[in-house]
């Protein structure tokens, strides 16, 4: 587990960075596409929001909900995913709404840094919001010149 200090400027710069987002989103998608047919189903994407609790829980949402809501938030997730109704999610599709749902945690965090506590990601893929994090050090190290290795 590590600790990542965020605030909503941290994450906005992540997701308007076109190439480290879309290489984080792609890589992710390309995790949960587990028959790899290049589309999410639904089973695909509801393992996916089991991963995504972790960042809930770490947002002070509310973990205990009943199993039959769940189920109900879970398909009314996968329909707003599934923008053209087609019964999966292709990758611009999961682009387009990770970028809408991490703007909105964006936010929710707005000018005040918190600190995040992360358990490392048991697919290999890596947390979005410790991407946003890195991207904004490798930034900053960038504009300072230093040199740390
Ligand atoms: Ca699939």
């Amino acid at each position: 587990m590590s600790v990542v200090i965020v605030d909503g400027s941290t994450v906005r710069d992540f997701v308007g960075d076109d190439e480290a987002f879309n290489k984080s989103v792609d890589a992710r998608f390309a995790s949960l596409d587990l028959n790899g047919d290049g589309v999410l189903s639904r089973a695909e994407l509801r393992r996916a929001l089991e991963t995504f609790r972790l960042t809930e829980a770490d947002f002070g949402v509310d973990a205990i909900t009943p199993p039959g809501e769940i189920a109900f938030l879970y398909d009314s997730i996968f329909d707003q995913f599934d923008l053209d109704g087609s019964g999966t999610i292709d990758l611009l599709e999961f682009r387009s709404e990770m970028k809408k749902i991490l703007l909105a945690v964006a936010d929710g965090l707005g000018s005040s840094p918190v600190q995040i506590a992360l358990e490392e990601d048991p697919d290999g893929g890596q947390n979005f919001l410790r991407q946003a994090a890195d991207l904004e050090a490798a930034k900053l190290a960038e504009g300072s010149k230093t040199n740390h290795n």
